[in-house]
């Protein structure tokens, strides 16, 4: 097990577009497993193969509250077979960009067909919060943050915070 280290905005390696995973070996189940570790330890409801360095096509979320069960989510090559014309407006944030939020709207509700940890194809429909949260974790394998959905100006000026905390960060 190992909590891996999670990449700020803006950085090059978020904005890769991931390559899908060809076979799901022990190396996918290994990242897989240290993904949900690092998410539950940030603590956050999702996160992406990119936010931590890896470019393959693989994504963990969790949308349940503190205290209740856990149901984590594991989705290798994700894809959005259907998606609701009604949309949901939730208050989004990220891991790679933190102490940020921002309202996005997207599909309420996700048909989605991906791979499971032993490699067989399956469907699951989404609604709700986790209906966001899988969009936002598939837009993260497309190298895309919630922050490129806001205007130019709302976007830079939370960029230009995440610059100056990086130099903070690297100053210390
Ligand atoms: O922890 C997270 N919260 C969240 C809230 C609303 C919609 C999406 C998310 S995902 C985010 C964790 C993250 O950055 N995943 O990429
Ligand atoms: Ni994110």
């Amino acid at each position: 097990m190992a909590l891996l280290p999670i990449i700020y905005a803006p950085d090059p390696r978020l904005k890769i577009k991931c390559r899908p995973v060809e076979t799901v070996d022990q190396s996918v189940r290994d990242l897989t497993r240290d993904m949900l570790e690092t998410m539950y330890a940030a603590p956050g409801i999702g996160l992406s193969a990119p936010q931590i360095g890896d470019t393959r096509r693989i994504l963990v979320c969790d949308v349940t509250r503190e205290g209740e069960d856990r149901q984590p989510i594991q989705l290798v090559n994700p894809e959005i077979v259907w998606s609701s014309d009604e949309l949901y407006l939730a208050e989004e944030g990220c891991l790679s960009l933190p102490d940020h939020f921002a309202e996005i709207e997207r599909p309420s509700e996700v048909r989605i067909r991906y791979l499971d940890q032993q490699g067989e194809s399956q469907e699951m429909s989404a609604d709700g919060l986790l209906a966001a949260c899988v969009q936002h974790e598939m837009d993260h394998l497309e190298g895309i943050l919630f922050v490129d959905y806001l205007s130019p100006l709302k976007r830079n000026i939370i960029l230009r915070k995440m610059k100056k905390l990086k130099r903070q960060k690297e100053a210390a």
